[in-house]
């Protein structure tokens, strides 16, 4: 494997030869590796894309390309730092920002971006506020881009997408698995009008399109060592969608007070004080450029995508665990059952947080 790894990343165009290459990170859909360079040169991401989750990497790759130099051009512009405060593709020595292996396997290369922190939790208010503090600067910092993006997972935030998905999974019952799943599949059934009238808002166009990240949870934000957003990595799934989407996600992760997998559901549940603290720094950095139709449905951004993601893991394991990693059989019955219960403190919770919503535009506006 070493060997193979060491021939792959040598097609890109790295700046000094390699001294290392190690497997990082917990990513549940590529396979990431970080390659370490002799000398003072930078360390390099190696990262196997999953091509069975997207069908068009090249397209995807070049989506990444046009965001991140986009990116890149405001960043000099405001005299900031180009090599850490966005992602850098490296292409090949020929100019391609992916390789494809004698297997078939597509393969893509970023700069490592050193002083860094990746958390996979957010430990304080703080954090929290700088996490949606970089998440707005990221929506803002894209706000002008007009180039044409690709969808590289079809209908991935789009409810009524999923529900085709989900009753034709439903329907074929791969592993046999829906005889014990009654209760589960009874929590996805009765939200699914109001989930649909939400995206209805979306497809008539009442709340905007706009290029978003749609994977905000935590880990794919780099922090520097003051506590500072640096930028938004994993950009795999950047395309055209609402800004929600980035909001609720990111509401699904930092204010989780357990973990996405958590056995222990006693300590899972929405964190309030997370919450205001997400949405204040968010929304001073977009509060005056949001249309009224998006801060009406933020609050509902984070049970709409909370929900999705108690959807996806359970259609999965419907499926028989064919999307996400798991690490042992019943993972992703696990992650649905420690989805829903956060799902569910943010219902009880649903009026306070409209409440601090109100008031964060208020203060912003
Ligand atoms: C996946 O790739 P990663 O681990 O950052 C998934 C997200 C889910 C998330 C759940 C392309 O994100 O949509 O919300 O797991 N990414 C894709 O933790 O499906
Ligand atoms: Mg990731």
């Amino acid at each position: 494997m070493k060997a193979k790894l060491q021939e792959i990343a040598s097609r890109f165009a790295l700046a000094a030869p390699i001294a290392s290459i190690d497997s990082l990170g917990e990513g549940f859909i590529n396979d990431t590796f970080i390659v370490r360079t002799e000398g003072d040169a930078p360390d390099y991401i190696l990262q196997r894309k999953n091509k069975n989750i997207f069908p068009d990497v090249p397209a995807m790759m070049e989506n990444i390309r046009k965001v991140t130099d986009h990116i890149r051009r405001g960043v000099v512009a405001a005299g900031g730092d180009p090599m850490r405060e966005v992602m850098t593709v490296v292409p090949t020595h020929e100019g391609v920002l992916y390789h494809v292996d004698a297997d078939g396997e597509y393969w893509a290369v970023s700069v490592f971006i050193s002083d860094t922190i990746a958390y996979n939790k957010a430990d304080s208010e703080e954090l929290a506020r700088k996490g949606g503090e970089g998440i707005g600067k990221f929506q803002a910092q894209l706000a002008d881009f007009t180039e044409p993006l690709a969808e590289t997972i079809k209908g991935f935030h789009n409810i009524r997408h999923r529900f085709v998905q989900w009753d034709e999974a439903i329907a074929r019952d791969a592993a046999g698995r829906c005889k014990e799943l009654a209760e589960e599949i009874g929590w996805i059934e009765s939200r699914r009008e109001e989930m649909l009238a939400f995206w209805s808002k979306v497809e008539d166009g009442t709340i905007p399109t706009r290029v978003t990240h749609n994977d905000t949870k935590i880990n794919n934000i780099l922090f520097d060592k003051q506590g500072e957003v640096l930028c938004a990595i994993d950009l795999d799934t950047v395309m055209a969608s609402t800004s929600l989407n980035d909001f609720g996600d990111a509401i699904r992760s930092y204010t989780n007070t357990g973990d996405e997998d958590d056995r222990d559901l006693s300590r899972v549940g929405m964190s309030l004080g997370m919450f205001a603290a997400y949405t204040d720094g968010y929304l001073s950095q977009r509060a005056k450029q949001l249309a009224q139709s998006e801060i009406d449905y933020l609050a509902f951004s984070a049970r709409y995508i909370t929900y999705e993601q108690v959807l996806r893991f359970l259609m999965d394991y419907i499926d028989g665990d064919t999307y996400y990693k798991i690490k042992y059989p019943e993972h992703n019955l696990v992650r649905t059952h420690a989805q829903y219960k956060l799902l569910q403190s943010m219902e009880e919770q649903y009026d306070a947080m409209c409440g601090i919503v109100r008031e964060a535009v208020a203060k912003y506006c």
